[in-house]
């Protein structure tokens, strides 16, 4: 893989923050270079341990992905030479952090294509980002019989906030249905785009079933009737490129740790015009350009949403973090997985008694099965001893649980670093389980 190279991109005409001076944002100037699979596993120091005598198969990734060393060392640098606060100091270690961290933020905005750093606000994660759209979008403007629509492969994270803004404003939570690969229906989800509808709110890929959601056709849809949508991009940035211009969305949130960034970041991209319009999130330092106890004025975009300290290592890890994943390149990344998911799919269904949950047309490297007589919690336990690590249990979308009739599954997930021996390491391991259950 190709070192990054930055380039130093040209003053903002545009303060950072009131009077403030501004900060240098870098752009990307790389093109990335072939895949080089033994290199890229070498740059996670995790994937070389043993796991109960075996060599870890990390099958868990839609959990959260490994680091590779330049993320953990991009958050032990912040630490050893430049840990302070941020937007406060006059000091050269904040003016180096603030400095670092509006990079991050610079970095993020051209990673998702959009059209400003003000569109950026760095939250903890996807649930914080959807929670903050539902609070801060949401109670403003919903009212008595205002409807929301999701689909029926939601996470929780894309579910509960609405029922909490409907318990609040008596808006109502409409679901479009999925058929029994797992796809959404479209005329389905059509009808229920209706003069009610104020705003739609999808997941780009499913993590309980890989289904790869037209999300393009989805904002069409939506916006042929003017209302706005949010994209769950927890499980996609990772995987795809994502160009939130092209999608047209409206609102995208995803995770640093589903990135191969750190745990505890995350980013919501929001529309400049709705942010503009949207109240503040939270209350606090930062997030303000001056308090008396009289009135409040708030700072703008995107510090309105950041109150108080923010997880100033975690931005850094997630910079270097798309730093790593531009320099391999998604769309390499996306082909890769691809041909991963084909050959997983095709060595687990010549396994007897296994069941694929969720098999729809486009998928992402989710591979989601029941086994006939092993309960998931028990594949997952052989399969740990093994070395093998997956996920079992409901993968927090009960609702997708109960649309297949299934109390939960196993879930084996992939990401660029994984390989044709890992998965063939996942079957013999499955093998394992149809011993001991049959
Ligand atoms: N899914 C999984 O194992 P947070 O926890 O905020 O980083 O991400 C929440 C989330 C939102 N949407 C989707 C589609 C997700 O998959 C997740 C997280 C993990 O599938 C943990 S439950």
């Amino acid at each position: 893989m190709s070192v990054l190279q930055l380039r130093m991109a040209k003053d903002r005409e545009r303060p950072a923050r009131g009077d403030q001076p501004l900060v240098t944002p870098p752009c990307f100037e790389s093109s990335p270079v072939a895949f080089d699979i033994e290199k890229i596993r070498s740059d996670f120091p995790i994937l070389k341990q043993r796991v109960h005598g075996k060599p870890l198969v990390y099958l868990d990734n839609a959990a959260t992905t490994q680091k590779p060393r330049s993320v953990i060392d991009a958050i032990v640098r912040y630490y050893e030479e430049e840990n302070s606060n941020i937007h406060r100091g006059i000091h050269y270690l904040s003016e180096r952090a603030t400095h670092d961290y509006e990079c991050a933020r610079c970095k993020v905005r051209f990673f998702l294509n959009a059209e400003d750093e003000r569109e950026i606000i760095f939250v903890r994660g996807a649930t914080e980002g959807i929670n903050l759209v539902a609070q801060s979008y949401g109670r403003k403007r919903f009212k008595q019989g205002d409807e929301i629509l999701i689909t029926a492969m939601e996470h929780h994270s894309n579910i509960v906030p609405w029922q909490m803004l409907c318990e609040v404003t008596g808006a109502v939570l409409r679901v479009a249905p999925i058929n029994d690969q797992g796809e959404l229906i479209m005329e389905e989800f059509e009808k229920l785009v209706t003069p009610k509808t104020r705003l739609v709110s999808v997941t780009y890929v499913s993590n309980a079933l890989g289904t790869v959601n037209p999300v393009k056709r989805i904002t069409e849809m939506a916006h042929r009737q003017n209302v706005p949508v949010l994209v769950d991009g927890a499980q996609a940035a990772a995987h795809a490129k994502v160009d939130v211009r092209d999608l047209d969305c409206d609102f995208f949130v995803f995770s640093s740790h589903k990135t191969y960034g750190p745990t505890g970041v995350g980013i919501l991209y929001g529309r400049a015009s709705l942010l503009e319009e949207m109240p503040p999130y939270q209350g606090g330092g930062d997030m303000i350009s001056a308090v008396s106890f009289e009135k409040t004025l708030y700072n703008r975009l995107p510090f309105k949403f950041e109150a108080g300290t923010p997880n100033i290592a975690g931005g850094m890890g997630l910079s270097a973090a798309i730093d790593y994943v531009h320099g391999i390149g998604l769309d390499n990344v996306a082909a890769y997985e691809k041909s991963l998911l084909a050959y997983a799919t095709e060595s687990l269904s010549q396994i007897k008694g296994l069941r694929i949950i969720g098999t729809a047309r486009e998928k992402a490297g989710v591979l989601s099965f029941v086994l006939e007589n092993a309960h998931p919690h028990d594949i997952g336990t052989i399969l740990d001893q093994e070395g093998v690590a997956i996920r079992a249990g409901h993968h927090c979308a009960q609702p997708v649980m109960q649309r297949f009739g299934v109390p939960a599954t196993a879930r084996a997930s992939f990401a660029l670093y994984n390989t044709k021996a890992e998965i063939d390491a996942l079957v013999a391991a499955i093998q394992k389980v149809r011993e001991v259950f049959s």
